[in-house]
């Protein structure tokens, strides 16, 4: 029999757990920090992380992003699983360690693309984890596309997907910076933070990109983030760099951050 709770949706970015500009290589400690605070927040949650380094890197050296082309790129798809499954084992093992017991749901196992879209997640497989009080943890990946041979699944595909089957009370991105900003504010030192993001603000907001990122910019995110706040919560962009803030975000106390309201 399916419970129902009030849950939330907690996306751990690939540029906070990660060190998006070095190969492979883990923030440990920020990891760790924010397993305790979804421990500590005894909120019921499921998870997604981003590739971070462990994906990007290589899934753009090998072109991964358009599909199959050639045998060439076989290894390097299988190289970026390897990875991602890393940074996936460091966050089930971090969760763990906090307290909180959680499985890894890779999307190249429960999940399908079509021409780059999400068109399959096994979503009874999260159902039935979060029943037993397991939260389900799934990440940016490559899965199967029934059109490309295989494809990238985001963490952003993922977190849509599972807004909608779930109606989370509140959809919690942490990324590096204290959340939307008018321009990048590693670049601009005069960016201004966006208190509230909607249809409007977005579309006035100037392009740029920090670093190559094979699944789009913050634009593509906010577009996704945009949709899911159809699904009933609010969205929330924080910084998952200051420690705290990812718990009073679960706790939902008023948190630096920019929300993302309307569809
Ligand atoms: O970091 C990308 O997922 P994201 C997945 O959530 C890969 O955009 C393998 C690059």
């Amino acid at each position: 029999m399916l419970q129902t709770f009030s849950m939330m949706l907690v996306k751990l970015g690939g540029s906070v757990i990660t060190d998006k500009m070095a190969y492979r290589t883990l923030r440990d400690e920020v990891l760790r920090r924010l397993a305790e605070e979804i421990s500590s927040s005894g909120e019921r949650v499921i998870v997604v992380h981003g590739a971070g380094s462990f994906g990007h890197v290589m899934a753009a050296q090998h072109r991964l992003q358009n599909g199959f082309r050639d045998n060439a790129q076989l290894l390097g798809a299988a190289q970026v699983m390897e990875d991602v499954r890393a940074l996936n084992l460091a966050v089930i093992t971090a969760l763990r360690k906090a307290g909180v017991p959680s499985v890894s749901l890779p999307p190249s196992a429960v999940a399908r693309l079509s021409e780059g879209e999400l068109s399959m997640l096994d979503l009874s497989v999260f159902r039935r984890y979060v029943d037993l009080g397991i939260v389900p943890v799934t990440f940016g990946d490559v899965a199967l596309d029934d059109r490309r041979g295989f494809g990238i699944c985001s963490g952003d595909q993922l977190m849509e997907s599972l807004a909608k089957e779930f109606s989370p009370r509140r959809i919690i991105f942490c990324t590096d910076v204290d959340g939307v900003f008018d321009s990048d504010p590693n670049i601009e030192s005069g960016a201004i933070m966006l208190q509230n993001v909607d249809r409007g603000t977005l579309d006035r907001l100037p392009r740029t990109q920090r670093c190559a990122d094979v699944t789009g910019s913050i634009f593509a995110k906010l577009e996704t983030m945009l949709r899911m706040t159809s699904f009933g919560g609010e969205a929330v962009v924080i910084n998952g760099l200051k420690p705290g803030r990812l718990a009073a975000a679960l706790k939902g106390e008023e948190v630096v951050g920019t929300k993302v309201t309307g569809a």
